[in-house]
């Protein structure tokens, strides 16, 4: 079997869905859209400050000699409306924590590149590590970048997690099907249009501070004039990947590991009394784990004062009683004045 196939098929075992292979070179395109945000203050948070470290494979693996860049599809099943007293979930925290697979699978991965390529020193990257994953995809030829930021891998949309394998090897590359991804954007201003923040403000382009996602997962108090706007989401948003017409013709995922454990939205009146213990037992499978207890149930308090539901009063006034966190109580006082005037 040639070389390139026998790899194909090594990373289709280990589970991933897609994949593109190029030299550790530096991600020269990126640089200049990561300053270009720098000096509009809309470099986004939980990210390093260091924009050539973010686009410089070696500063991950100083002998990496090439990337493979690789897709996970996560779109399962369709979400239904939203029921009262619930808050919604974006796709990517329903089932398994996306980064536990994505680390379990790579770690297949390299036992069968260490077998079969010679490969012996490697580092993974899966959302956590300074490098850009959706630049090293688009880079590759992996995919392609998209107006609501996000890069689609065909034939699965958008509904897709990035991960990266350095290795100190020269692996097969794959072919470009064309020359220069990055100038191929998918182009439709309809996630534009249908952010309700604003933060997508034009294509490609984006205040993250804005975005309901961000919001979500943000620590402290939410910035008031974001609050209505949230609506009913929970945990993470996708507004901006539903819009698209691409997306809707998704190919669905195989991934058992990525169906909603407990709902695509979840009752919010059982979130906001359960104790540590009990969230890490209904919850802490999933990504939306990662920031805490307190920040779902300060968010399930922002939901319930948008719903308006009478039914939300006594469990509101409970937590504006007795919460210990004051970002808590400020959210649920703030939901009980929404609800009662
Ligand atoms: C910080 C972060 C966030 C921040 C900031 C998001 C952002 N857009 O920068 C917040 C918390 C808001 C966030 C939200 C989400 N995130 Co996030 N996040 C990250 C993280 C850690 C760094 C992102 C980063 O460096 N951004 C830098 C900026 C400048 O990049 P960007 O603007 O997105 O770049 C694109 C545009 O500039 C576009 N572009 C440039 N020029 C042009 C020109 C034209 C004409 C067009 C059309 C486009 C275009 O191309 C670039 C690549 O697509 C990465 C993991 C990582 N280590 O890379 C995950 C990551 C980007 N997140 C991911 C996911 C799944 C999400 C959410 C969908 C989660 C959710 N459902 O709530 C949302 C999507 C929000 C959005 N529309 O971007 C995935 C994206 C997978 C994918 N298919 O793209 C990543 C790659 C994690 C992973 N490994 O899978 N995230």
């Amino acid at each position: 079997m040639p070389p390139l196939e026998f790899l194909s098929k090594g990373i289709y075992e280990a589970g991933f869905d897609a994949f593109a292979v190029m030299p550790a070179a530096p991600l020269e395109y990126m640089r200049a859209i990561l300053r270009q945000a720098q000096r509009e203050n809309r470099y986004p948070d939980f990210t390093d400050p260091d924009i050539n470290k973010r686009t410089e494979p070696r500063a991950l693996l100083n002998s990496a000699l090439s990337v493979i860049s690789l897709a996970v599809a996560y779109r399962t099943v369709e979400p239904g409306p939203t029921p009262p007293l619930h808050g919604s979930v974006s796709r990517s925290a329903w089932g398994i924590d996306y980064h536990r697979i994505l680390n379990r699978r790579l770690d297949h991965l390299i036992v069968f590149l260490q077998k079969h390529f010679q490969v012996t020193e490697w580092a993974k990257a899966v959302d956590t590590s300074f490098l850009v994953d959706r630049a090293l995809a688009v880079q590759a030829g992996l995919g392609y970048p998209g107006a609501n930021c996000a890069v689609y891998v065909p034939p699965y949309g958008s509904w897709v997690f990035l991960g990266a394998l350095l290795v100190n090897v020269e692996l097969p590359r794959t072919e470009k099907k064309t020359e220069n991804n990055w100038l191929q954007p998918i182009h439709c201003e309809g996630c534009v249009r249908a952010c309700p923040t604003g933060a997508l403000y034009a294509p490609g382009k984006i205040r993250p501070r804005r975005c309901i996602s961000y919001l979500t997962q943000m620590s402290g108090e939410i910035p008031l004039e974001f609050r209505e706007k949230i609506g009913t989401k929970l945990w993470g948003c996708d507004i901006c990947q539903e819009a698209s017409p691409v997306n809707k013709r998704a190919q669905l995922s195989r991934h058992k590991e990525f169906l909603p454990l407990s709902g695509t939205s979840l009752p919010l009146l059982p979130l906001l009394k359960m104790t540590n213990r009990q969230f890490k037992k209904e919850y802490g499978l999933t990504s939306m784990a990662w920031r805490g207890k307190n920040i779902l149930q300060r968010n399930a308090c922002i939901v319930l004062g948008n719903q308006g539901n009478p039914e939300a009063i006594p469990a509101l006034k409970q937590t504006v009683e007795n919460h210990p966190s004051p970002v808590v109580r400020e959210a649920a006082a703030w939901a009980l004045e929404r609800i009662i005037l």
